[in-house]
């Protein structure tokens, strides 16, 4: 076992070794083989880890003692406060784009079709955590058929473009096929009305990187006119840190999500681990994330922050705002 390796890593370890069924155990090995540092010292744990990864999803595509349930590749489990599926051609830097944001390491390479399945890892904002997950490329000739489902199930999707590539009209409308495929609507563009029936109306990125290698701006100009004024627009260098700090919040911000600190009576709040909300939400969805039994036995709550004053008094259908501390009375 080679030393040095993330406390994150062995937190992962440990999730695989109390997984309960497949799923879990999917998932825990992908956030071990994702958080696993790629160096020669690694190479024999990457290795073992490829090869359990690979049994497992055989067993999950075949079946595994004689069980007929479906293993579905594009679904990740959420974790933290809400979901991004990073999707984009080959080598556009998806992956770099999510060593960069996150404790992850997935592998980066000079060539195409690295990443070959999805991977999560967690961008720290402030005191909560977004998750990314890193997908295998797509080309207007081939995407993996999971991907539209794995951004239909997505809180949010970033289109990841290299602005220094040649192809990148073709590459963007394979993007815009994929997420009509997902039935995914951008929140910022206009649903007409004579949209398709089903859609999820998501925020839906761009983010264009390697703008190191366009010191004068033209190629994420001409990015930015090909996706059009309507999708919120980031220009990245994920090798260089440029742009990551403004893309580190947005990914929080646009997800619409509240942080609220909960206090009982008497009690200092914790402010280390909020409960996230989405926005709109109420007293009552507070009372129901901490325990439906507070939920039925609630009689009001107090609140700092947005209230007209400190510790003032409101019912249940008082709607919090992000950051609120809310101290509630059963
Ligand atoms: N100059 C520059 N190169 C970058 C940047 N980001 C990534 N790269 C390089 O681009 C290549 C591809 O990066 P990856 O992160 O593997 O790209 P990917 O989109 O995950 O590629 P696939 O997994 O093959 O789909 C690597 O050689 C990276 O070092 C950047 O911001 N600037
Ligand atoms: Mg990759």
């Amino acid at each position: 076992m080679p030393a040095n390796l993330p406390p994150q890593y062995k937190e992962a370890e440990e999730r695989f070794r109390q997984a309960n069924g497949h799923d879990e155990k999917l998932t825990a090995l992908r956030e071990m083989m994702a958080l696993l540092p790629k160096h020669k010292g690694t190479e024999k744990l990457q290795a073992d880890l490829r090869r359990r990864l690979a049994k497992l999803e055989d067993e999950a595509a075949h079946g595994s003692r004689g069980s007929a349930r479906r293993f579905d590749p594009g679904h990740v489990r959420r974790e933290g406060a809400g979901q991004w599926a990073l999707i984009g051609p080959p080598n556009a830097g998806k992956s770099s784009l999510v060593r960069a944001l996150t404790h992850a390491h997935p592998e980066v390479a000079p060539y195409p079709f690295t990443t070959r399945v999805p991977l999560p890892g967690m961008v720290p904002f402030e005191d909560v955590q977004v998750q990314l997950v890193d997908t295998p490329a797509v080309t207007p000739q081939h995407a993996e058929p999971y991907l539209a489902n794995l951004a239909h199930g997505a809180d949010g999707v970033a289109l990841v473009l290299d602005v220094s590539a040649d192809d990148l009209e073709a590459s963007l409308a394979a993007l815009t096929a994929l997420l009509e495929r997902g039935r995914v609507w951008p929140a910022s563009r206009a649903l007409p009305a004579d949209a398709p029936p089903f859609l999820v109306q998501r925020p839906v990125i761009v983010v264009a990187n390697k703008c190191d290698l366009d010191p004068d701006g033209t190629f994420v100009a001409l990015a930015r006119e090909a996706v059009g004024p309507d999708l919120p627009f980031f220009a990245v260098s994920a090798e260089r840190g440029i742009g990551l700090e403004e893309l580190r919040r947005s990914v929080f911000d646009l997800l619409g999500r509240i942080r609220i600190y909960a206090k009982e009576p008497g009690k200092p709040p914790d402010r280390e681990r909020p409960f996230v909300l989405p926005g709109g939400a109420t007293v009552h969805d507070l009372a129901l994330q901490v325990h439906k039994e507070v939920a039925e036995s609630l009689r009001f709550a107090r609140i700092w922050g947005t209230a007209r004053f400190d510790g003032q008094q409101v019912d249940r259908h008082h709607v919090l705002a992000d950051r609120d501390v809310v101290e509630l009375h059963v």
